[in-house]
């Protein structure tokens, strides 16, 4: 992690650049929109003082305007999101594939401002939401801004933008009753998802934990689809973006999602405020998987394909450079709400391919803004302004806060000597690669995209057993919230021919048998006109085994930064006990709270008074990440009468996170539903600091899994 620099850098530049329209208001007198001094903001203008407001009551009425038109419309989706200021830097060039200057001068510092969100909940939604997540990255570029508009997913749920609109409306709360909210545990969206046998890549990615994730800063982010590099020789090749957490990806379980949606809604949204905050950074390394032009047609899939992803043990992610959050917005409305990104902002040395869903999202995104933000001039709302200037002949409309000077507003022209002028690729001018086109024009989908079992398959082969556990509970719960038998029989079939035993995991949950086969068209994707047949995913192919890169069990286990753990102490705690771990968790950079009875402080034997994070009403255990309880036999006496304790251990025991307890502290376990504690591995009796860390390091102690799985909390 990286602490805030003294020096300003580019990065601060473009945040000093938006406070020039930022309002700071110390020391300002409160003024109406015209400046206007005012001396009551607390009551209307009325005929006597009991009597009836007056029209004539201009500061009222600008007053109630302005709050009545406070909202805009909630993006349709990605409504849920939050985000921060950051930069990006290069680690190596990559000019042998791309000409664009972020990827070749090493000595750059790019701003950016990253906005991550939820995929089907309102604005108000709760955060732990099973879903995928969106990871949307705004570089200010010195060539013009580039938009990298991704997920936390590497594949999407369809290949052809046209589908999109069902696809949402049918995740979305049912028409007839807006219910459910931010919850995919439906039937219209196992309707579709059953019929619609393209989503099934996405959709087991959406049941694994990587749709539960433990924080924002321990996502991966992917572009998804395949976009093309273009060199200064005009070669182009094919390319993925990656974005990798420097904290690992790390999830929670379904259980604890489900109680923190109560405990704190705000959950992610808090936690990334908080680390910036606190000066630890959050950061992802970038990486690119390029395929050379020629290799097109090499693989099994189609590169075109939005729902496949380049296994990394066929392509290798390229690491080369790094992106540090180190700036939360001043103002969510004026940023996080009115940041617009764009998949077609783009800038020169990159540049799409034909992937029938990044086509029409190039459509999509423009047309969405301009009904959120009302007017064709939101690029002139500070934080969608390039860092670069930009001059056109574009005028006019709702908002315009320019004012250009001159006579003309067009192109050509003499009078103003022919400018704004146009610009050679040479020098800087963008211009599309030119790829060759002969070709029919045709309403319908390539056969090459037609293998919608093989990728899920290898997703599936390739998580650990805890994982797989996890994906057969979500599939359970999700299909047992349908009340549609044929719903879930068809899917029952469907998962059989991703995994056999995945699927008799699932029925057992239902209490069903998988169908021996179903009644339509596996792919009900299809024109009323086309050839069934022609487009019905065959079998699944193994042609890889396992790609370790899925599993979240291969991701960094190396840091306990920023992570939250929990004490649990009462008047009378050993200080000789708490303080070695204290210190030691807090110098290995965790963010350690004491959970005491009540609030205000706490007294340890050696008389000194120490100040409580939280009462322990006012918190659960599902909002840490560890736990440590230092002995002292007062204040293990009076935890024990308070059953909210016992919750804590149970629960942090049930999902599988370390325990370390000194002295006393172990009269909690002995009262809780722990058993056989010695043998396990996260478990520390008077153990050593050192040990505790490094098993908060691991995440989770999955190993655990079977014996809390009778554990009724
Ligand atoms: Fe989006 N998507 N999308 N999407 N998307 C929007 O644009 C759309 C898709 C993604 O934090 C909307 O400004 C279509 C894929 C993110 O502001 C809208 C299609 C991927 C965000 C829209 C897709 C995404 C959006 C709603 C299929 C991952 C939030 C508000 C063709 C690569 C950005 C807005 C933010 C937002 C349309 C598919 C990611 C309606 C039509 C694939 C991260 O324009």
């Amino acid at each position: 992690m990286t602490k805030q620099s003294k020096t300003p850098d580019k990065g601060t530049k473009k945040i000093e650049q938006l406070s020039h329209s930022t309002k700071a208001y110390k020391d300002q007198p409160l003024t109406t929109n015209q400046g206007l001094k005012v001396n009551d903001t607390n009551n209307s203008l009325k005929s006597g003082e009991r009597g009836s407001t007056l029209l004539e009551d201009f500061l009222l009425r600008e007053k109630i305007t302005s709050f009545d038109h406070e909202r805009i419309p909630e993006r349709i989706v990605h409504a849920r999101g939050s985000a921060a200021h950051g930069y990006f830097e290069l680690y190596k060039s990559i000019g042998k594939y791309s000409k664009a200057g972020i990827f070749n001068d090493t000595a750059r510092k790019t701003p950016v401002f990253v906005r991550f969100s939820t995929v089907a909940g309102s604005k108000g939604s709760p955060d732990l939401a099973r879903d995928v997540r969106g990871f949307a990255v705004k570089f200010y570029t010195e060539e013009g801004t580039w938009d990298l508009v991704g997920n936390n997913m590497p594949i999407f749920f369809i290949q052809d933008a046209m589908k999109f609109p069902d696809l949402i409306h049918s995740v979305k709360p049912e028409p007839n009753k807006e219910i459910p909210q931010a919850a995919s545990a439906h039937d219209t969206f196992y309707d579709f998802v059953s019929h619609a046998t393209e989503t099934l890549h996405n959709h087991i990615w959406a049941m694994s934990d990587r749709a539960i994730p433990r924080s924002y800063r321990m996502m991966e982010g992917f572009g998804i689809h395949t976009f093309r590099l273009i060199n200064k020789e005009g070669k182009s090749h094919f390319v993925k973006f990656h974005w990798k957490p420097m904290l690992g990806v790390h999830s929670v379980t379904w259980d604890e999602a489900v109680k923190i949606n109560g405990a704190d809604s705000d959950f992610h949204r808090r936690d990334l405020w908080d680390a910036i905050e606190a000066g630890q950074y959050p950061e992802w390394e970038f990486g690119v998987q390029v395929v050379p032009e020629e290799d097109e047609h090499k693989y099994d899939f189609d590169l075109l394909d939005p729902t496949k992803l380049i296994p990394e043990e066929m392509v290798p992610v390229e690491i080369i450079g790094k992106m540090t959050l180190n700036k939360n917005p001043d103002n969510f409305f004026a940023e996080t709400e009115q940041v617009a990104f764009l998949p077609g902002h783009i800038v020169p040395g990159i540049d799409f391919t034909n992937d029938p869903l990044l086509q029409g999202r190039l459509f999509s995104y423009r047309d969405t803004q301009l009904s959120r933000l009302g007017s064709p001039n939101f690029h002139q709302i500070p934080i969608n302004r390039p860092v670069v200037p930009s001059h056109n002949n574009q005028r006019d409309g709702h908002m315009q806060t320019e004012i250009p000077q001159g006579q003309t507003a067009y192109f050509p022209n003499t009078l103003t000597g022919g400018c704004p002028h146009l610009s050679k690729m040479a020098e800087g001018g963008f211009a599309h690669y030119e790829e060759r086109i002969d070709a029919k024009k045709i309403r319908s989908r390539s056969e090459s995209f037609s293998d919608h079992f093989s990728q899920p398959a290898l997703f599936y082969r390739s998580l650990a057993p805890w994982e797989q556990q996890h994906v057969a509970d979500a599939y359970t719960f999700e299909l047992g919230k349908c009340n549609h038998k044929h719903i879930q029989e068809r899917m029952l079939w469907l998962i059989k021919q991703i995994d056999e035993d995945l699927a008799s995991k699932v029925a057992d949950g239902l209490g069903m048998d998988i169908p021996k086969n179903i009644e339509r068209p596996i792919n009900q994707s299809i024109g009323a006109d086309a050839k069934a047949e022609k487009f019905q995913p065959k079998a699944k192919k193994n042609y890889l085994e396992k790609d370790k890169a899925l599993s979240q069990a291969t991701t960094k286990f190396d840091s306990i930064a920023t992570r939250q753990i929990a004490i649990l102490a009462a008047n009378g705690f050993s200080m000789q006990s708490f303080k070695p771990f204290k210190q030691a968790l807090e110098k290995a950079g965790a963010m350690v709270k004491i959970v005491a009875p009540h609030g205000g402080t706490i007294t340890c034997d050696e008389g000194m008074e120490h100040t409580v994070d939280a009462a322990v009403a006012t918190t659960e255990s599902v909002l840490f990440d560890a736990l440590f309880i230092p002995g002292g036999e007062k204040s293990i006496k009076i935890l024990s009468t308070n059953g909210k304790y016992g919750k804590f251990v149970n629960e942090a025991y049930k999902h599988c996170k370390a325990i370390a307890v000194t002295g006393a502290g172990e009269d909690l376990l002995k009262n809780s539903y722990i058993k056989d504690y010695e043998d396990d591995k996260a478990i520390f009796i008077n153990g050593k600091p050192a040990d505790f860390i490094q098993a908060i390091a691991k995440h989770r102690n999955w190993d655990r899994m079977k014996a809390v799985a009778g554990i009724p909390v």
